[in-house]
């Protein structure tokens, strides 16, 4: 298999799939696309993705071009991405969901850089209802299924969903006990930037 990324420090589409296939153990191989070089990043990215866009899994003659359904094919080859318990595993993938078509005021005004210097920024109210959600969310879901990640005991795609949430709280300064967090989000938001599977895209971001 071939994963195509985009450029590490900012590709947070691509890095959720890396992860997954990481943790499932599944040898891949890693082609890297330079976003923002205008035509250059059009004209590399067509040659692995119908769409336009990257992440981009490529299993033979078969194209998987989009993140979530690359997370889904990958689950399908290898047990344990998701919880086993249907309701934890229900509300993972509701987690993943919601993260995979919302957030866009987070995402628009805290983009993903991993080597950007730490800052405090002034945040937009539709970004303060995003992380109110996000706080409120990964509060419910860690006392539902009692932690340590999203669905329970196991790692699973909702976690590599939100890692990078974790970044962009970090890069722009966000503390979640602003946004109604008694703790245990802020804590999740530490374990997911400890996994030695992020530790190793970060360093590759460098
Ligand atoms: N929904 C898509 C979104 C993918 C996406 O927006 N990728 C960005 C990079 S993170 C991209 O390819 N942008 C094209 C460009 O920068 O030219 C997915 O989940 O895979």
């Amino acid at each position: 298999m071939e994963l195509v990324v985009g450029t590490k420090k900012w590709s947070s589409w691509s890095l959720r799939p890396w992860l997954v296939l990481k943790r499932s153990g599944i040898a891949f191989t890693e082609t890297v696309v330079e976003l923002r070089r205008d035509v250059a990043t059009s004209e590399a990215i067509r040659l692995h993705s119908p769409s336009g866009l990257v992440p981009s899994l490529k299993d033979g003659e078969l194209t998987v071009w989009d993140s979530l359904a690359i997370c889904e094919y990958i689950a399908e080859r290898q047990p344990g991405l998701w919880p086993k318990d249907p309701a934890a595993r229900a509300q993972a993938r509701s987690a993943a969901a919601e993260m995979h078509s919302g957030f866009h005021s987070l995402r628009g005004e805290c983009p993903m850089d991993l080597t950007a210097t730490p800052r405090v920024v002034e945040l937009s109210e539709a970004t303060h209802k995003d992380l109110r959600r996000i706080a409120a969310l990964w509060n419910e879901l860690l006392r539902r299924h009692g932690g340590p990640w999203l669905g329970g005991g196991e790692w699973s795609i909702a976690d590599a969903f939100f890692t990078p949430v974790a970044t962009r709280l970090r890069t722009y300064g966000v503390l979640l006990s602003d946004f109604g967090d008694s703790g245990p989000a802020g804590a999740y938001a530490e374990r997911l930037l400890e996994t030695p599977e992020f530790k190793a895209w970060e360093a590759a971001a460098q």
